[in-house]
């Protein structure tokens, strides 16, 4: 197994947290590298694509998260070996991403227009995702997304239907997915109470 540093920032969520729970899963050693928010500006500039997570392998840097998803995902199990069923875990993390940079895109603005942008994003865009999100469970039997079992497409779903869900977005309803897509709500419990995630957090005190 190569040496593996994974650089994100400082909390159990965003697009550094499904990497993380994929080398639990997997069983594999990596230094969890966590970084404060007041020292991401100097180190920004030095990062390849001015964006965490990073994730050095025996010494050299790959970015963008789905990309480390997929790497850490084949180092785990976690990943389709047939390449059809991989599209599928794909689209998944794609569709993920989408809407995670339209939420992201909010995080600096005034309150204001904070308040603008994030209404308009649960009068339509969100719901939307949510539904095609849940469309895809469904195609996949209901409880995972692809394969019948857990994989990096049921991890990095977990973890934006659970920043959704934690009432820590202003102006973007907690009772949003329960509204549009009970049954990735359940799909979030599913995940949660895996034996290993359920330890990891645990272990973290959350
Ligand atoms: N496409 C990139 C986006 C990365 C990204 O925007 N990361 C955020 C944190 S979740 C970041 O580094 N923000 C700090 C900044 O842009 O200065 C990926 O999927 O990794």
């Amino acid at each position: 197994m190569p040496k593996l540093i994974l650089t994100y920032f400082d909390f159990d969520g965003g697009r550094g947290e499904a990497a993380r729970l994929a080398m639990h899963l997997g069983g594999i050693a990596f230094e969890d590298k966590r970084i404060a928010g007041k020292d991401w500006p100097a180190l920004r500039d030095r990062t390849p694509f001015q964006s965490m997570p990073m994730l050095e392998v025996d010494g050299k840097m790959i970015t963008q998260s789905n990309t480390i998803n997929r790497y850490l995902g084949k180092l785990a199990g976690l990943y389709p070996k047939d390449d059809w069923q991989a599209a599928l875990v794909d689209e998944v993390m794609d569709a993920v991403e989408d809407i995670t940079t339209k939420i992201g895109n909010t995080m600096a603005l005034d309150d204001e227009a904070k308040k603008k942008a994030r209404e308009a994003l649960a009068a339509g865009p969100i719901p939307r995702f949510l539904q095609q999100i849940e469309a895809r469970l469904k195609a996949g039997g209901g409880e995972w997304f692809v394969e019948k079992r857990l994989t990096v497409a049921d991890i990095k779903c977990f973890v934006s239907v659970r920043w959704l869900k934690s009432g820590a977005l202003d102006h973007i309803p907690g009772d949003i997915v329960d509204t549009h897509a009970p049954l990735l709500a359940k799909h979030l419990e599913r995940v949660k109470s895996h034996p290993k995630i359920a330890a990891y957090y645990a272990a973290r005190g959350k």
